[in-house]
């Protein structure tokens, strides 16, 4: 972790720069060859690219009523009754996010509703890889069934042997999603977007990925119609510890954001050396310990500490920032938390570590990374539905906003708008209708 005393603002942007995530050419353009690819081929492309790329020999894409049944079996019974209570948290939260129906009288006779409704078809990707993240197929799955959409696909690329993690089937199956597909990468995105014999095309693409699966995203919804949730780059933390903090628990945080991956990138900002000095020499020491610390040593490397004059610094550098996670370790947190502007999701006080919202407190992990929160929000229910407007008139309607309507539609030289009002007009007048 570097560290830096007291950067005068105008050197912070260049201190919040972070790791660039699918842009590179080459990226875009494998990316590019695998859609033509899956798009020539189908099946068959996502066949040889699970060979090629996941060394994993397959028969068939799906996941069958077996494989299903099976994995049930292999899931101990305290990790299902975590998922349960995960779940149930979740649901709480998101259900509590629906809307009831708007309807307003905009004026005697003019009726607008606004009711929502179900994006029809969704994809939800499912990273596997180094640590097959069960944890993201529960925050994607839980909004899409209580949104309602009708079609549900997951995909995850497929173990070497073949399978797909025994947890994300288990997860699947308690949110009653049938279709899980053994691809991953690049070309899973291009079957979700393009549609195989296998695959149903979907109308929306969500999931976290690596810099293939983020490039695949992003060109299925330039050039393939396809909505995606958000932008997605490396995962990252931001912490604001005082003298208030436990340097203990704020490299504990540290860490748990850092072993996501090498580009992952950690922050953390006080108004005490002290506090900083504690939390590098915590974060070294608890960083020995840990399985994954090859990979969290790798992402300290681009991290920083950053020693600031006061807290309201402090808030103007986080808020610059945008994190997609924001940690308060301060024992003010609910003050601070009301002047927080951009951020993913917020943890306030001592004992909220990252992880409850990772998991299982209840909010969603799916959030917008790399200074994305300052035009996006994370997932929600909102994300798996549109909301359809509608609008009638009674003959009382039509008499007071048609001439409204005539007036403005000559006034923009547009005739046809104002005979389709005059027209409608003209056979009231001759009718004796008043409703
Ligand atoms: N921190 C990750 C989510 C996650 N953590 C999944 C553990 N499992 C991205 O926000
Ligand atoms: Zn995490």
């Amino acid at each position: 972790m570097q560290f830096y005393s007291n950067p005068i603002p105008s050197s912070w942007s260049a201190l919040q720069q972070r790791a660039a995530a699918g842009e590179a050419p080459q990226v875009a353009a494998r990316v590019r060859a695998i859609f033509g690819q899956v798009r020539e081929q189908g099946d068959a492309a996502l066949l040889t690219l699970a060979a090629e790329l996941d060394k994993a020999s397959l028969t068939s894409l799906l996941v069958s009523e077996a494989e299903f049944t099976a994995a049930l079996a292999q899931v101990p019974a305290d990790l299902q009754a975590a998922i349960r209570q995960a779940q149930a948290n979740i649901e709480a939260f998101h259900a509590a996010q629906r809307e009831p129906e708007l309807r307003v009288e905009t004026m005697p006779g003019v009726f607008c509703s606004r009711r929502a409704v179900p994006v029809q078809r969704v994809g939800l990707y499912v990273p596997g890889g180094s640590a097959p993240l069960f944890s993201t197929l529960l925050m994607l799955g839980v909004p899409a069934r209580l949104a309602g959409c009708p079609q549900v696909v997951v995909c995850t690329p497929p173990q070497s042997d073949g399978t797909v993690s025994p947890v994300i089937l288990f997860v699947a199956r308690l949110l009653g999603i049938s279709t899980v597909v053994k691809a991953g990468g690049a070309q899973a995105v291009a079957a979700l977007a393009l549609g195989t014999a296998s695959v149903p095309a979907v109308d929306k693409i969500f999931g976290p990925g690596n810099r293939y699966v983020t490039a695949a995203k992003q060109l299925a919804a330039a050039e393939f119609g396809v909505a995606i949730d958000m932008p997605a780059g490396p995962s990252e933390v931001l912490v604001i510890a005082d003298e208030t903090a436990n340097p203990v628990f704020v490299a504990a945080d540290l860490l748990s954001q850092a072993e996501h991956g090498p580009d992952s990138q950690v922050v953390v900002l006080s108004t005490s050396a002290a506090m900083l000095e504690q939390v590098q020499a915590e974060t070294t020491r608890q960083l020995a310990t840990l399985p994954r610390r090859d990979v969290a040593a790798l992402a300290l490397e681009n991290s920083r500490a950053i020693l600031l004059p006061d807290v309201a610094a402090m808030l103007a550098f986080s808020n610059q920032y945008a994190p997609e996670h924001l940690i308060l370790a301060t024992d003010n947190a609910e003050a601070l938390a009301a002047q927080v502007t951009n951020a993913g999701s917020v943890f306030l006080g001592h004992l909220t570590p990252e992880a409850v919202g990772d998991y299982a407190s209840g909010t969603n992990h799916t959030l917008p990374t790399s200074g994305y929160a300052r035009q996006y929000s994370g997932v929600s229910l909102d994300s798996f539905i549109r909301k359809i407007t509608f609008q009638r008139l009674s003959a009382t309607g039509l008499r007071a906003l048609g001439p409204v309507v005539e007036t403005m539609a000559e006034a923009e030289g547009l005739a046809a708008h104002a005979r389709a009002v005059t027209l409608r007009l003209a056979s009231l007048a001759t009718s004796d209708e008043d409703s």
